[in-house]
């Protein structure tokens, strides 16, 4: 019997990600998904998709490791099923290198990918700026696939999809007893959150079937992550501007400094260009409040902020969102 109406709005990878859990893991919920953008139009399409280990400086440690194991070993399992291809999920090894040994000794992460070591003088010598690395294996996720099949799993588990702009949480408050907030940057309109913000990131993919490890700059501004069809190299990190359109002077910086780490790029062919802007926060936010709308109490369960790291994240909020809604279902 499903009684309790729930809307989550948003269709990038978290949005997702919280439809299909709360759809799966609640039956007495119907669950719509309502959404500006789908694929391929969301921030999160572009997103290179690494699962990188990322420390957030708010969030308790254990909380956090929660979200990266949850979110690891969902992926971790699509990677070694037969959904793989489908979904665009795939292992990937590679470094990490360092211009300055870090002060960390030992990264509370280490145990939560593969095979997670300090890297060997020998390795460091194809790296003359580089001081010391890590290297470990992790997962890549590709939304421009993930997306597609997240939402054929939400629609199998009995979601409905809605295509359409959400201008206050008010237009909502009748059709639906419980929100989920998953909007991303339109959270810094559509619930007026003044703490996100963008930072732009371009990106290229380029066509090197030879590269076969990820590099990335301990910095994060330099980063090659070879895929299923192409690579992906970066970055920038601009705070607060908004530009979507590509930067050519960001695309020859890009060459510049990943050919630098990996030479072999000077003969890679351009593919692509792309620009997204990451829903940035100190810290992704991920509660619950009861709000008065048209004089009635609506749970909203806010699950936004992700930043540099909302593939990493997605399934282990999402996993949050669904307690919060979960809860909020019983009452
Ligand atoms: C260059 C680049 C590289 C990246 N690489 C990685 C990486 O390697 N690993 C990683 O973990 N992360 C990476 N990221 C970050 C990642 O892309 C984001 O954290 C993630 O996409 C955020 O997902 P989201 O679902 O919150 O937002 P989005 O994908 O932006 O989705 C937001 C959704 O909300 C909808 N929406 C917003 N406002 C409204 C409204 N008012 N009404 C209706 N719908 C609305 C939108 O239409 C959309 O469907 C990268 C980002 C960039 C820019
Ligand atoms: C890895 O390197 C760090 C920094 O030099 C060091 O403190 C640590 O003991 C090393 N770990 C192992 C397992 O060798
Ligand atoms: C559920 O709600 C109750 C009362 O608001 C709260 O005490 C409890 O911690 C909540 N549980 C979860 C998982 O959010
Ligand atoms: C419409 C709207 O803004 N709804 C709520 C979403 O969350 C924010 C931030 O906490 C609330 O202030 C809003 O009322």
């Amino acid at each position: 019997m499903k009684h309790v109406r729930v809307a989550v709005v948003g269709a990038g990878v978290v949005g997702l990600s919280t439809a299909v859990c709360i759809a799966e893991a609640l039956p007495h919920c119907s669950v719509t998904l309502l959404a500006e953008k789908f694929s391929p139009d969301t921030t999160s399409d572009g997103a290179a998709g690494i699962l990188w280990p990322v420390t957030l400086p708010d969030i308790p440690l254990e909380r956090q490791r929660s979200w990266l194991k949850d979110s690891f070993d969902h992926l971790l399992a699509i990677a070694q099923s037969q959904h793989s291809p489908e979904a665009g999920v795939m292992l990937s090894s590679g470094w990490t290198i360092f211009k300055e040994v870090p002060a960390n000794k030992k990264p509370h992460f280490s145990d939560l990918v593969i095979g997670f070591r300090n890297m060997t003088d020998n390795e460091m010598k194809r790296f003359p700026d580089h001081k010391f690395g890590h290297a470990f294996t992790t997962l890549k996720c590709e939304c421009s696939s993930y997306l597609l099949w997240l939402e054929k799993r939400f629609r199998k588990a009995g979601g409905q999809v809605e295509k359409r702009k959400v201008n206050s949480l008010q237009e909502l408050s009748n059709s639906y007893d419980i929100i989920v907030n998953c909007s991303g940057l339109g959270s810094k309109t559509l619930v007026g959150d003044s703490e996100v913000y963008p930072v732009r990131g371009q990106v290229l993919k380029v066509e090197a079937p030879w590269l076969k490890h990820f590099i990335r700059d301990g910095d994060g501004k330099t980063y090659i992550y070879p895929g299923i069809h192409s690579v992906t190299i970066g970055g920038t990190r601009q705070e607060d501007d908004w530009r979507l359109e590509v930067d050519k002077g960001d695309t020859q910086g890009i060459l510049e400094r990943c050919s630098q780490l990996e030479p072999s790029l000077s003969k890679a062919k351009v593919l692509s260009e792309w620009v997204g802007l990451r829903p940035s926060r100190k810290c992704p936010r991920v509660e619950r409040e009861v709000v008065r709308l048209q004089g009635r109490s609506v749970p909203v369960v806010h699950n936004y902020g992700h930043g540099a790291w909302g593939v990493t994240l997605a399934w282990g909020t999402a996993q949050d969102a669904l307690g919060l809604v979960r809860n909020a279902s019983m009452k």
